[in-house]
């Protein structure tokens, strides 16, 4: 890396692209790939000193998809999915980064990225029909198009809490993990937040730590990984049927080939249903929730899913206030995003290791040695806050996103985001975000319904550039039919009744809407498809003002 890369001292950059894309994570560097097949000149700025986006971030102990390794992949160079190897079941942190690191060698990416510099504004020109871009280290780049792919799990979420700044140990963001191992032996370390992140990180941590304190706010369902060494056959197996298991998982509701029941949980007996719930949890994972086809749409369904998941807490924490306590009653399964653990309930038997229940005993305030409930203080030398993301709008709520007549992205999505396919946004013209709101993002295998928005977007500017045309934008109504599509099929649901970071609900203030697509991305992929078929319906295409700056 030069240290114009590295972007610390450098002078600002002025200079004309075709593109920026916002982000270097597995969008951005797919999205740099498509663009220079195009012949398309881009600069992907990122704020990382590294490329990775959630990997590069996450490296919180414990750290691990909760996507099997060998789907958790990209599918678009045959070559790079026959040649890299995956060590585990479930890869590790450490491991998706170096995977993500060899792409952007692999493919020569690099020159391309502009590292540790923030997008700070992105303005539409409407004279010029060309995006002004600036960064925080005052750079100023013009672009056609401007394509965001800054992540939905990127705007990590500390709580305003009091008496944080005079705590006197240091502290932590799961998203924001130092680069230096943290080393916590011998301390006594307060969690708050059990979220995938924090049911993950709890186990590893008190494997190190003197003690463990978790303060929990709401219990979360987790169902065990079973991770394990990934065996030379399995990955052989996979990777001799890639092409047909990638064009099945792509036709899947989430982009994962889990067994998908077809059966209603009543069609089956109740000796039935116990089976087939006991034989998915042996088999580990999210896969669990799909023991039915009910479980998403059918109230009395999921209370048969989650209380075999209550019953196998009660049966693994000894203490039963302790296992009362971690059992969530309060929302139905898989409406809160799932998690998948190893050892997770299992840590509360340790002796070190406690719980505190924030609804009974809030948090008053952080205090210099520790943390203060309403009824007592606790020791801590140090903190880690697993309190998830200002999730979907986030990263782009923290740009100074301007289109049309100097209209702010934020104002147009102060009721909830407003967008045509999850891909693009009325009066924001050349303007596309990959995994947007209103598109299957969060509750897919999220690399595929990138790799589904980064072709869906190449294959617009290809044919933009075979018509002559500069400038595409959605229609208004076309937007708000999609909108209008989105939360209809989000009704039909259970995800709707849960206070969920899916549904903006973690983020004080935040409208309550289910941010992602729940209509699966195999249909969703199918209703973009048929767009292009259409001659890009609900688009205005059109041959504008070409010059560039
Ligand atoms: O965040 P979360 P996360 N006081 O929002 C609590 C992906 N991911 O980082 O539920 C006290 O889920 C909050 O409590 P409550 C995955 O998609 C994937 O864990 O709001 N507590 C909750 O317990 C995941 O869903 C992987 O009542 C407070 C926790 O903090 C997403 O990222 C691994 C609080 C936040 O949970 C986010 O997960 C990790 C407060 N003021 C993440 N504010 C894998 O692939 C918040 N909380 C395995």
């Amino acid at each position: 890396m030069t240290e114009i890369e590295k972007g610390a001292t450098r002078a600002p950059l002025a200079q004309n692209f075709d593109a920026v894309v916002i982000g270097a994570g597995f969008a951005g560097l797919y999205a740099l790939v498509r663009l220079r097949q195009l012949g398309l000149s881009a600069r992907a700025i990122e704020a990382g000193e590294g490329v990775g986006g959630t990997w590069y971030w996450n490296r919180y102990p414990g750290a691990r998809c909760d996507v099997e390794s060998m789907q958790y992949s990209y599918s678009f160079s045959e070559e790079l999915q026959q040649e890299w190897q995956w060590s585990e079941r479930y890869p590790r942190q450490e491991e998706i980064l170096r995977y993500i690191n060899h792409v952007a060698d692999r493919f020569d990416l690099r020159r391309d990225i502009t590292l540790q510099t923030r997008v700070a504004s992105a303005t539409y020109d409407e004279g010029s029909a060309l995006w002004h871009v600036q960064t925080d280290h005052g750079d100023t780049f013009t672009a056609r198009f401007l394509i965001s792919a800054a992540g939905c799990l990127s705007a990590a979420k500390v709580p305003d809490m009091t008496g944080l700044a005079d705590f006197q140990g240091p502290w932590y963001h799961t998203g924001n993990w130092p680069h230096e191992k943290v080393d916590f032996r011998g301390q006594r370390v307060g969690v708050i937040g059990t979220g995938s992140s924090g049911i993950q990180l709890i186990p590893t941590i008190a494997r190190e730590a003197k003690e463990v304190v978790v303060f929990q706010r709401t219990p979360n369902f987790s169902i065990p990984a079973w991770n394990r060494p990934l065996a030379d056959e399995e990955q052989r197996q996979w990777k001799a049927n890639y092409a047909e298991n990638r064009a099945k998982a792509r036709n899947t509701r989430s982009g994962i080939l889990y067994d998908y029941s077809q059966r209603a949980t009543f069609d089956a007996s109740e000796p039935e249903r116990q089976q087939e719930y006991e034989r998915r949890w042996q088999k580990g994972g999210a896969n669990y929730t799909h023991a039915f086809n009910d479980i998403f749409s059918n109230q009395l369904a999921n209370d048969q899913a989650a209380e075999f998941v209550r019953n196998k807490i009660r049966g693994t924490v000894k203490d039963p206030h302790t296992a009362a306590l971690l059992a969530p009653t309060d929302h139905s399964i898989g409406t809160k995003r799932i998690c998948v653990d190893t050892d997770y309930y299992a840590t509360f038997n340790l002796s070190h290791v406690s719980l505190v229940d924030l609804r009974a005993t809030p948090i008053s305030s952080i205090v210099p040695s520790g943390l203060q409930t309403s009824d007592q203080t606790y020791a801590l030398d140090s903190l880690v806050f697993a309190t998830g993301y200002d999730a979907v709008t986030g990263a782009l709520d923290r740009i100074d996103l301007r289109g049309r007549g100097g209209q702010t992205l934020k104002a147009k999505w102060a009721q909830g985001p407003r967008t045509y396919l999850g891909l693009m946004v009325a009066d924001f013209p050349n303007f596309f975000i990959i995994t947007g709101p209103g598109s299957p993002s969060v509750l897919t295998n999220v690399i595929m319904a990138i790799e589904q928005h980064v072709d869906w977007i190449a294959r617009c500017l290809e044919h933009m550039q075979a018509q002559g045309k500069t400038s595409a934008e959605p229609l208004a109504s076309a937007e708000n039919d999609w909108v209008d599509h989105v939360n209809q099929v989000a009704s039909t649901t259970l995800f709707t009744k849960s206070n969920s970071w899916y549904m903006g609900a973690n983020i004080p203030g935040k409208p309550r809407v289910l941010l992602p697509y729940v209509g699966g991305l195999g249909n969703y992929t199918a209703i973009c498809e048929k767009v292009v078929a259409d001659g890009y319906s609900g688009i205005a295409l059109s041959a504008g003002v070409t010059q560039t700056a």
